[in-house]
Parts: structure tokens; sequence; C-alpha cells
């Protein structure tokens, strides 16, 4: 039987880009695309799927008898913002859902494990410009604590239990194919729909705050990138920073403009600020680089004309990019 992937959490913004990027390298049938509940997403009718509840050890060991998979993608969790009006199930889904998969990479063998951490790792204490990869990380949010306590564990399971688990702090994503969902750094793809629709963005963050974001092609490309590594290039077992752009609602609005004269944005910082607050202004990535190659594609304005370019016929829009 060929190679098995399992993708936890694939309905998701990165799992339903995820899922068709690994059907298209090792075949429709060979990825098994996984949820708590069925997305009516084309991509997912391509292959197998199958209703999981990480949480829900049986269904687990379920899906697991069913395909042995060799390599296990684990995305389920609960973001930011979401996690912050949900404490208890952020804290369950994203700890006992990340045991649940490095606890059954030990039982059953599976050769390599993806789990995605995040800037939200990093605190008010950390150095905001270009945060290195170690340094004071003093995370106030609860989906911040559970990824900077999963990367703790990911290492200890690498450490003491040989699970080969490879892992990277993403900064916000950005795509045209599907939706975030319950971050902080949503407004930067709402804001494009907005840019085409209505032609007005309503900001729940202020116009100067600067985060790290990347676009979607650069976030599959390092993924798949440390995942095709060699065991020996990937030497960080807790999770490497990532970087691609760093920008603020008032210089992604400028780049949309060039695009779409008239375009504006309206600033109205909401709870989600003091998450932003914490988090740092830009990434480096040093070691991504060095380890395994790293290289990002996309700046502000390359991102911004390949998602008007996409999005535009959505919105029955034609644009001069
Ligand atoms: C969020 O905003 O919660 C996520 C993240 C940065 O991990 N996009």
């Amino acid at each position: 039987m060929s190679e098995q992937i399992l993708v936890i959490g694939s309905c998701g913004q990165l799992g339903t880009e995820l899922v068709e990027s690994l059907r298209n390298i090792y075949g429709n049938s060979n990825v098994i695309a996984s949820d708590i509940r069925q997305s009516d997403d084309e991509v997912f009718k391509a292959g197998p799927f199958e209703e999981l509840d990480i949480l829900n050890k049986q269904q687990f060991t379920d899906v697991l008898n069913k395909y042995k998979p060799s390599q296990v993608y684990h995305l389920a969790a609960l973001l930011s913002a979401t996690a912050e009006a949900k404490p208890k199930l952020g804290w369950s889904l994203n700890m006992d859902g990340l045991f649940n998969v490095l606890d059954a990479a030990v039982d059953f063998k599976i050769g390599k494990v993806y789990w995605p951490s995040s800037i939200a790792v990093f605190g008010p204490s950390t150095p905001v410009n270009n945060t290195p990869q170690n340094c004071v990380m003093d995370p106030n949010t609860i989906y911040g604590i559970s990824k900077l306590a999963g990367e703790r564990y990911c290492e200890y399971y690498f450490q003491k239990r040989g699970v080969d688990v490879r892992s990277l702090r993403y900064p916000g994503l950005i795509g045209y194919k599907s939706e975030p969902g319950g971050g902080t750094t949503d407004y930067a793809v709402s804001i494009y729909h907005d840019a085409l629709t209505s032609g007005k963005h309503n900001c729940f963050l202020g116009e100067s705050t600067e985060l790290p974001m990347l676009y979607m092609p650069d976030a599959l490309k390092a993924t798949l990138d440390i995942m095709h590594a060699t065991a020996e290039q990937v030497k960080i077992r807790s999770s490497y920073n990532l970087a691609g752009m760093s920008f603020d609602p008032k210089e992604i609005t400028a780049s949309i403009q060039k695009y779409v004269p008239g375009f504006s944005t309206e600033y109205n910082p909401d709870h989600r600020q003091k998450i932003a607050d914490s988090w740092p202004n830009s990434i480096d990535d040093s070691e991504a680089r060095e380890d395994w190659g790293w290289k990002p594609a996309y700046d502000l304005d390359a991102m911004t004309q390949d998602m008007l370019k996409n999005l535009a016929p959505r919105y029955g829009k034609t644009l001069s990019l």
C-alpha cells in the first residue's frame, strides 16, 4: 500500500489548502482529510474524508487502524480570539488534541507528525522587532499559552519518545481559497473581500498595529519543505520562527488602493487589539533559512496583486493589475 497521510482539522483555513497540495503530491486516495464535521468544499470530494473529533480517542483509534498513516498533520485548534471567548474548550482542544496525536505517534509508530505553533507564543516582554527564535516568551492568551506548552511537549516527545515531530510558528495566514476563523490576524483576509464588494473596510485593529503575516502559497511551501526535510536538517524540535512580511492596517490599505482606487478603511479597535499588542511586529527566521532553506516568495504588493487577481472574478470585477 502506498504511503497514507492523515490531515486532522482539514476543513480550516490552512487544512483546506494543504489537503489540495498534499493530494497533488501523494495522490487523492492517499490523503485522508478529517474534521469534526463534513465541509461542502469541492476539495474534499476528490479523496477520502473521515468525521473525526480528535478528543474522541476511540474514533481516532478507528481511523488510525483503518488507514495506518505514516504522516499526520494535526491542525485542529481554536485560534486566539475564539480561545479567549471559550477558554476551557480552547485549552482542552489545543492540549488534549495534541497529546492524543503524540501518544498515537508512539503507539502506532507514525513516521512524521506536523503540528502548527504560532507567533502567539510570544508576549508583552518579548523583543517586539525581529523577534529571535529564543527569547523571553510570556504569552498572555489561552491560545498562546497552549501553543507554548505544546511546543515544549513536542520537543519532549522528540527527545524522550523518539517522535519525529516538526512545527512552525505561523504568523497571520492570508489566502483567497479558504476563510480564516477566530484569529486576530483575520482582518488581513476580509479587507480584500471588502475592497471588492463594499469598497470599505471596518478594521478591528488600530491603523498602526504592525503584525507578521504570510501569504498562503508561502505557508504551504514552508509546511511541505519542513516535512520533506531530512530528520537531521530539522534541528529545532519545539517550533521554528517563520516570517514572510510585516505590515499594519494602514499599509495594507495603501497597497490595495493602488489597484482599487477609492477603497477606504475605518479603524474601530475591539478586544482583539490587546491580543495584537502582545505579539511581535516582525520575526527573525534565520534558523529556518539556515537549517532547511526557507525563503518566502511574496511581499505585501505581490500578495495584494495575487489576492485581487484571484478574488475579482468571484465578485464580477475587472481590475488592471
Ligand atoms: C490568530 O490570529 O490567532 C492566528 C495566529 C497568528 O496564530 N492567525
